[in-house]
């Protein structure tokens, strides 16, 4: 799954999205690209979730 960040805008917010996302699954791999402002997630948790992560770190989303 994909999304586009528009406010992820350093390393430090790829650490914060990162721990966001791990934090509902451990496992999860996530890579971003700051230049691109996605985040692109391998997780088996659903995209809704991944998303509301995101929301509730502070970085919204959309589908990218
Ligand atoms: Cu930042």
């Amino acid at each position: 799954m994909k999304f586009k960040v528009p406010d992820m805008s350093c390393g430090h917010c790829v650490a914060s999205i990162t721990r966001a996302v791990k934090a509902i699954d451990p496992a999860a791999e996530v890579t971003a690209d700051v230049a691109g402002k996605t985040v692109t997630v391998a997780s088996a948790v659903s995209a809704a979730a991944v998303a509301k992560a995101l929301n509730d770190a502070g970085y919204p989303s959309t589908a990218a």
